[in-house]
């Protein structure tokens, strides 16, 4: 991939992102996960504000994972001073394991948020909570439009009909995975957006090609480094009837 300097937006750091989250045999960092996301939002920034709504929702739903992840925390470290407090008044040592701390917090994975959330019942399964995995919920069914968006732009025509318009993909895309779940108003503020959809070239440049076979083997390493981290993710809310969370 050639380098982009000047330009917020990087596909090399996406992709990065994306390929650093599969841990396991079937399982997701959260860390990368939402990092992608902050890419992604960088990209939306450069589109108007229009677009901005969107970044916006995406932002909010990253930062409700992210704050459980930093409050996690909170609670652990004052667990365990609690607990060192004693221990080190017995045995005078001074030892806090801060890089322990990272490998196994319940926000550390997509497997272990769904088994702590879980074990902790904060998992509704009737009404609408800020739970972690209701949340990424909202961010997994958000990528598989990516994917697909993606997968679409990334694909010639055959024989001589033309290359479709992004805006076009975008809107279709969309019909067949998020808007079955989005409210009549969301439906609106969505084809807003598809509107303020820029051309082909406006992709190729943030992906610094020039030719659409070019910008399909890009865009198709992306793909499929967001179809790893989807089916992945879509592995463990299903095996935990997960898909529908309120
Ligand atoms: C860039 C143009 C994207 C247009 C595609 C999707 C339009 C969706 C419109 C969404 C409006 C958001 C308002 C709120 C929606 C919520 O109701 C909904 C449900 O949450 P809740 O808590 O009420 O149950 N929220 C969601 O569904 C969250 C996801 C929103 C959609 C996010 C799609 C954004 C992805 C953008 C990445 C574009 C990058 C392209 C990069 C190309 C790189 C080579």
């Amino acid at each position: 991939l050639r380098e982009c300097p000047g330009q917020r937006f990087q596909v090399s750091v996406l992709l990065a992102h994306l390929q650093a989250a599969p841990i396991s045999t079937d399982d997701i960092l959260l860390q990368p996960y939402l990092s992608s996301w902050d890419e992604l939002i960088k990209f939306m920034e450069a589109l108007g504000p229009m677009v901005g709504l969107i970044s916006q929702e995406i932002e909010v739903k990253t930062s409700i994972i992210r704050d459980l992840t930093q409050e996690e925390k909170r609670r652990e470290r004052a667990y365990r001073e609690r607990d060192y407090g004693t221990l080190m008044a017995i045995i005078g040592a001074s030892d806090t394991h801060d890089s322990e701390e990272e490998q196994d917090g319940a926000y550390f994975s997509v497997r272990s948020m769904i088994g702590a959330e879980l074990s902790r019942g904060v998992v509704n399964f009737e009404r609408q909570t800020d739970s972690g995995c209701r949340t990424l919920l909202r961010l997994h069914r958000a990528l598989l439009w990516l994917q697909l968006f993606l997968q679409k732009l990334s694909e010639s025509p055959v024989g001589q009909s033309r290359l479709r318009s992004p805006s076009e993909l975008c809107r279709e895309a969309y019909q067949h995975t998020l808007a079955p779940y989005h409210t009549w108003w969301v439906r609106r503020a969505a084809e807003l957006a598809f509107l303020a959809m820029p051309e082909r070239g406006f992709f190729y440049r943030l992906v610094c090609v020039q030719h659409q076979d070019e910008a399909a083997m890009v865009l198709q390493r992306v793909v499929r480094a967001i179809s790893e981290v989807y089916q992945r993710t879509q592995n463990a809310l299903e095996e935990h009837g997960m898909l529908d969370l309120p």
